[in-house]
């Protein structure tokens, strides 16, 4: 047995798998197979079986990510500890590849493989299987090793110190190089290792470090703003959780052209994380945090626990709750470059040398969909659920907008794109200055993975440019009423579904049933699909009116429900 195989089984003895639990790799990272919520759960009493739980999959994940690195040379891979919009029990863990993507789907299994092996030493075994099969070299003391790069961050919740030791022992273990960035939104991480991974390089990103995050994108934010007046304060709900302080850096890093109340602050109080507040509850609950006072037609904003998701939302005049979701931000960002490219005289009736266009998943609201392709006249295309399909599908456009209807989502230009944007010659000083807006904007954009703060700069940019409050943004279309519901089942695999979750394969017959159902109503649509994050079917429905897009998810809900 080799040194590395030792020293992996000694260190995993610290952190041991339950004996009774499986995992796979879901549509939010590694989960027990039987789903407990997003992620994995884990709660802080030490007796508690699920901190065990969730402590051997960071060590296994710790393992992987140095693989991962080795594998690509060293290049480093990011580890992020964090359960997004979920409870402040919960916890998860997530690896970010070196361009700042999320992790390469080949290699989910292997993630599963390794946080599945039932004792210490079956671990090494699979280790060392997983290693020869990708014909790396672990032992540290041979000619052909390569010293694996991985650096970490997690949000703030109370479990996260205790498993970045898990990840850390694991990093140890098998002599990794490691950078412990302490607490950071996810999409900063995401940042810092596609900065790390330029460096030096024509595509160098920026510089490493959170420092340099804030002042690429408060430089690209001011030239944005540069003669354009101010559209005053917006209030930000911060979860309670890792974005406050994060945003408050970024806000002092600005300056004034940047007026925004922080709301929801409370880091130092746990529990606090992601209840009554934050993306999520404003996006399921669809009304205003009860913590928040909104004045008629002020612009709010909320992101989750880890800042990767934003919606935005106001009360209208009549005291209206108004919800401005992924969708409406897709929308927004995609009429605002689209204009952009043209204005720039790139895009031109003659010639399209930047395709825009946007992708959504099946929970976008069809208004939204109608809007992008018969008023912005975009393409768009529908992905399965799960950012890392829509990232994927949007690397397709020169400029992929990508947002599901839950705030997550962001814009990607191809090199292509980039390379037309830095070189074009502008032949009026109005092309000039769209132009130099559009460099800026590419600059403000995290591109790496949706991030709430740079999104929501970028919606502050777009609406003082078009002089919008949030009423005007809500007027470009009305979304069709909808529901969302959550159906519990006996065995949500056996729900198999085709045509971006759209219509169900199996078991057979059920679409059929939801066909004749959806049939009855006007701009009906319904669909249902597995959760990847919890033990549950979900229903999507919606209909011109609100009580039928109700009834449509009442009654296909009780189809699914009979399996
Ligand atoms: P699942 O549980 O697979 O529906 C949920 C969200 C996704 C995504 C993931 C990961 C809905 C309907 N689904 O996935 O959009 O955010 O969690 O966090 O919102
Ligand atoms: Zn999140």
């Amino acid at each position: 047995m080799s040194s590395t195989t030792q020293a992996i089984i000694e260190a995993s003895k610290q952190h041991p798998k339950p004996a009774d639990k499986s995992f796979g790799y879901g549509t939010a990272g590694v989960i027990p197979d039987e789903g407990v919520r997003n992620s994995v759960a884990l709660t802080t009493s030490p007796s508690n079986e699920n901190r065990n739980l969730l402590d051997s999959v960071v060590y296994r994940v710790g393992l992987l990510a140095a693989l991962r690195s080795q594998n690509l040379g060293g290049k480093t891979i990011g580890v992020m500890i964090t359960a997004s919009h979920n409870g402040p029990e919960d916890n998860g863990v997530k690896l970010v590849d070196p361009m700042g993507e999320m992790l390469e789907a080949s290699w989910e299994v292997y993630a599963t493989t390794l946080a599945n092996a039932d004792s210490d030493e079956v671990l090494a075994e699979e280790y060392t299987n997983l290693a020869q099969k990708l014909s790396i070299d672990i032992d540290p003391e041979s000619a052909a090793f390569v010293r694996p790069n991985v650096v970490f961050a997690r949000d703030t919740r109370e479990s996260g110190p205790a498993l970045v030791q898990a990840l850390s022992d694991a990093l140890e273990a098998v002599g990794a190089n490691k950078t412990d960035y302490n607490l950071m939104t996810t999409p900063q991480l995401h940042y810092i290792v596609r900065c790390i991974n330029t460096e030096g390089t024509p595509q160098a990103y920026g510089e490493v470090s959170e420092e340099g995050y804030y002042k690429k994108l408060a430089a690209a934010y001011n030239k944005l703003m540069r003669g354009v007046p101010s559209i005053g304060e917006v209030t930000v709900d911060c979860a309670n959780g890792v974005g406050a302080p994060k945003l408050r850096a970024l806000a002092a890093e600005i300056g004034e052209s940047f007026q925004c109340n922080i709301v929801n602050d409370l880091i130092d109080e746990p529990s606090k994380l992601n209840s009554q507040c934050g993306a999520d509850y404003v996006k399921t609950q669809q009304r205003l945090p009860p913590a928040s006072h909104a004045a008629p037609l002020a612009r709010c904003a909320s992101l989750d626990g880890d800042a990767d998701r934003l919606v935005y939302y106001f009360n209208d005049s009549d005291g209206t709750f108004r919800l401005l979701d992924g969708d409406k931000i897709a929308t927004l960002a995609a009429s605002f470059i689209g204009d952009l490219v043209k204005a720039a005289g790139i895009n031109t009736k003659e010639k399209t040398d930047i395709k825009v266009g946007v992708v959504q998943t099946a929970y976008a609201n069809g208004s939204s969909t109608s809007y992008i392709t018969n008023h912005l006249g975009l393409p768009v295309i529908c992905t399965p659920t799960g950012v890392k399909h829509l990232h994927h599908a949007a690397l397709k456009f020169d400029c992929g907008v990508y947002f599901e209807a839950n705030g997550h989502g962001t814009v990607v230009f191809s090199n292509a794109a980039l390379q037309v944007i830095a070189e074009h010659e502008a032949e009026s000083p109005a092309q000039a200055t769209a132009l130099e807006n559009l460099q800026a904007l590419v600059d403000l954009i995290n591109q790496t993975v949706g991030d709430a703060l740079s999104d929501l700069l970028l919606v502050e940019v777009i609406l003082a440019h078009k002089r919008w409050g949030p009423k005007e943004w809500d007027a470009t279309y009305t979304d069709l009423p909808n529901r969302l519901v959550r159906v519990e089942v006996s065995d949500r695999t056996v729900f198999k579904t085709t045509d971006a979750e759209r219509r169900l394969l199996e078991p057979v017959g059920v679409q059929e049933k939801i066909n004749a159902l959806v049939g009855k109503y006007k701009q009906g649509r319904s669909f249902a699909r597995a959760s990847g994050t919890e033990d549950a079917v979900r229903v999507y429905s919606e209909a011109a009116e609100r009580g039928e897009a109700e009834e449509l998810a009442r009654l296909v809900a009780e189809i699914v429900a009979q399996y």
